[in-house]
């Protein structure tokens, strides 16, 4: 039996390289897709590369679509974890974030239904728990939508896209509504990984202080290994639908930090600088997922606790530094 294909866009990201070393290992087929960069950003997927963990790339952008791969490759799968990704940011360009995060991934759909692969093709969406905005928690797939963000808009408009196309043509398209999700593998300006990188530089004397915002903000942070096989099994599921991937804890961005540090035995207070550069014209208060649905009807949990979380990322990142310093 040939293999199934999957589409990957955002590879070279946390959840697309994590997402293809889970297809990897299920015998899937995984092709990605890159944007073409004057300087290279494959360096989490080089492993890729090599003859044993064979992945095929491609180039392709949101902005331009994706027909002309969806109609060579065929894909039983395409999952959408591209993205212009930084809430903040999309506050500086709005107009892009909502080019690439909705009417990119009205691209997409359209691309699966022009090229006539609607009864074949299955396709998820990375939606986020942005979308859930100002409205308290815990929020799950019943919680209204009150995004104040440009990206939360634009995921907000992404989602009802993926359910007008299941719902109009009968595609497999399905949302997991993600919420804050991190790792080794995290890039550098995001919160988590910016304090356990930063942290780490403290403890080995590189750097002298780190450079926050709002330290009060909460968010529910997952490990992006779990959440990608919460994805594989939303895909898989019987019938195209929406789940929420939440651990069901929530750690305010101090707790965060006071935590990596205290692990690399520091004082986190002695080394704060805010930063008002790093806040946001509006802020996502709190942020607690229930991700009851997917628990029961696909038996997912997350496996990877939150201080397993927290020293894995500060164990690589002091690794890695050690390893540069040599
Ligand atoms: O790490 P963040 O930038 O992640 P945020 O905004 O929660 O978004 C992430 O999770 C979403 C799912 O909920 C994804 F959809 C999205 O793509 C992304 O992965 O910021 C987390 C919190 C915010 O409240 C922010 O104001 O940390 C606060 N913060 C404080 N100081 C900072 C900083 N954020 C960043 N990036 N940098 C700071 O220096």
């Amino acid at each position: 039996m040939s293999k199934k294909v999957a589409l990957i866009t955002g590879i070279t990201g946390q959840d697309g390289s994590n997402l293809a070393d889970l297809l990897l290992k299920e015998g899937i087929e995984v092709h990605g897709v890159i944007r073409r960069s004057s300087t290279c950003n494959t360096s989490r997927i080089d492993y890729l590369f090599d003859p044993e963990n064979k992945t095929y790339i491609h180039y392709g952008d949101l902005a331009d679509g994706i027909d002309n791969l969806l109609y060579d490759l065929q894909p039983d799968y395409v999952f959408n974890t591209a993205a212009m990704s930084h809430v903040r940011v999309s506050f500086d360009i709005p107009i892009y974030t909502l080019d690439i995060n909705s009417t990119g991934v009205c691209r997409i759909l359209e691309g699966i239904r022009k090229t006539g692969l609607i009864k074949k093709t299955r396709i998820l969406q990375c939606s986020s728990s942005e979308m859930f905005g100002i409205t308290p928690p815990p929020q799950n797939e019943n919680t209204i939508f009150h995004p104040v963000s440009p990206y939360g808009i634009a995921k907000t408009a992404a989602y009802w896209l993926v359910r007008s196309y299941r719902d109009g043509y009968n595609m497999f398209a399905c949302n997991s509504i993600c919420f804050n999700h991190t790792g080794t593998r995290r890039g550098l300006n995001f919160v988590t990984k910016k304090i356990t990188r930063t942290a780490c530089k403290i403890k080995l004397g590189l750097v002298n202080k780190i450079e926050l915002g709002n330290l009060e903000a909460k968010r529910d942070f997952g490990d992006s290994r779990d959440y990608v096989k919460a994805m594989w099994m939303i895909i898989n599921h019987t019938i195209p639908d929406d789940f929420v991937i939440a651990t069901g804890q929530t750690y305010s961005i101090r707790e965060f930090a006071e935590k990596v540090f205290e692990y690399l035995d520091l004082d986190f207070y002695k080394y704060l600088v805010n930063n008002d550069i790093f806040k946001r014209p509006v802020e996502v208060p709190a942020l607690l997922g229930d991700s009851t649905k997917i628990r029961t009807t696909l038996g997912w949990e997350p496996k990877i606790s939150f201080n397993e979380l927290v020293k894995s990322m500060v164990d690589y990142d002091m690794e890695e530094l050690l390893h540069d310093l040599k």
